[in-house]
């Protein structure tokens, strides 16, 4: 039998699933849960309440100068969902100061957890900050810039108060909580709204400096689908972040395969699935670099979720079929793929695409095992050393949907082959 084996075959965990993951079927949006359509009426009730309490208890807020904005965007009334993110400081990668966002403050990693909503779903968010102010204060590069994290989010509809800015007080000092809330505005034919529905990301925008320039360095940032009634359903995600330094999801080289040869576990840094899967990527673009997602062996659609989903007609010239897409700073987008298909099981190599970037490291696999959740002899592979410069590997949640651990980072920092 070969090493590679998933670990829901029976082999007992490593880690503990983390608590209330909003991502598991139990709590998350996609166990069963309908949309609750709105009606106009209800809605404007709910505007008006909102209006009023704000107003009648902005006699202190007014002063402070936020009093006039609401709490809630319009539409969202009382939350549908409440989960507990807390902001922690990780183990230092060298020198340098690790956070990360975790629905406890035991499974903080970085990329964060995932978030997944439904259109129409409103979510609160009461982020903890439980990174010290001696930390904040050597990650400032403004001596009078205020000490805090903050929670900002994109895509959906937030107001002023759930901004996350200094400029708007809407950030966590040490020691204390702040409530945000996200609404995934669904679409609406008759306003001509949108919708929301799609992959964006979440971050901190206060660490540091006005623009949470060192917080999106030192980890405090995360992916967030929204989904529509109807959209494929993946088996596994993965938070895929290119930033600065060549660097995915903050790891260089080598460490950013973490995978451990015996029973991997797919994590933030072991991307991992069955073939026949479906694999969600949520990829973002942080720092100051350009990159390319490029995914070896599979293709899929250049649209909302990668898939087309025309009334079972496969064919639709219009809608270009990709292998690379370019992602600047602050870009999002997600894929599905099917894991493996018609290629098989493998290591399928996940890199950008500008030479230089990839040559330095910034590259990792997705293992595609197969359907047993065995890696076929013969498919060992090597990873390049080039860019490697090792990380403490401090992975905790995942993000993923299907059965998964944490990833245990190997104590060779992630280098590592298979035979
Ligand atoms: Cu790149």
């Amino acid at each position: 039998m070969s090493a590679w084996r998933l670990v829901e075959d029976g082999n007992p965990a490593p880690e503990p699933e983390p608590a209330a993951d909003p991502t598991s079927e139990a709590t998350g949006p996609l166990g069963g849960r309908t949309e609750r359509p709105r009606s106009g009426a209800r809605r404007m009730l709910v505007v008006a309440a909102v209006v009023l309490l704000t107003l009648v208890g902005a006699g202190g807020l007014a002063a402070a100068g936020t009093g006039m904005f609401a709490e809630k965007p319009e539409g969202c009334g009382k939350p549908d969902r409440s989960i507990q993110l807390y902001a922690v400081e990780l183990p230092k990668d060298g020198t340098q100061i690790r956070l990360g966002y975790g629905l406890t403050p035991q499974t903080a990693s970085y990329p964060g957890p995932l978030m997944e909503m439904m259109e129409g779903e409103c979510l609160a968010i009461t982020l903890h900050n439980q990174v010290s102010a001696e930390t904040l204060a050597a990650l400032r590069t403004d001596p009078a810039h205020p000490l805090g994290v903050s929670l900002h989010v994109h895509g959906v509809k937030y107001t002023q108060q759930s901004d996350g800015t200094v400029q708007s007080a809407s950030y966590v000092p040490p020691g204390e909580s702040r409530t945000y809330t996200w609404y995934a505005q669904p679409r609406n034919n008759r306003t001509g709204a949108q919708g929301t529905a799609g992959y964006w990301w979440y971050h901190d925008h206060v660490v540091g400096g006005p623009h949470g320039t060192q917080g999106l360095s030192s980890g405090l940032f995360g992916g967030l689908v929204v989904r529509r009634p109807g959209d494929p359903k993946p088996d596994r995600t993965y938070t895929v972040v290119f930033g600065d330094r060549q660097s995915i999801n903050l790891r260089r080289g080598a460490a950013t395969d973490t995978c451990t040869e015996v029973n991997p576990q797919p994590g933030p840094s072991c991307l991992v699935a069955r073939k026949g899967e479906r694999v969600e990527f949520v990829v973002v673009g942080i720092g100051n670099d350009m990159h390319t997602f490029h995914l070896h062996g599979h293709s899929w659609a250049d649209t909302r979720t990668g898939v087309i989903s025309n009334n079972g007609q496969p064919f639709v010239d219009s809608i270009p079929i990709i292998d690379n897409k370019t992602l600047g700073p602050g870009d999002s987008f997600g894929v599905q793929v099917v894991a493996g298909d018609s290629v098989g099981p493998g290591h399928w190599m996940l890199h950008c695409h500008m030479q230089f970037h990839s040559d330095a490291g910034m590259s990792t696999m997705l293992h595609v095992l197969d359907e047993n959740g065995n890696m076929p002899p013969g498919m060992g592979h090597q990873h390049g050393a080039a860019g490697a410069t090792g990380t403490t590997g401090t992975a905790g949640a995942t993000s993923t949907t299907g059965a998964a651990g944490a990833a245990a980072a190997p104590a060779d920092g992630g280098q590592h082959q298979h035979k």
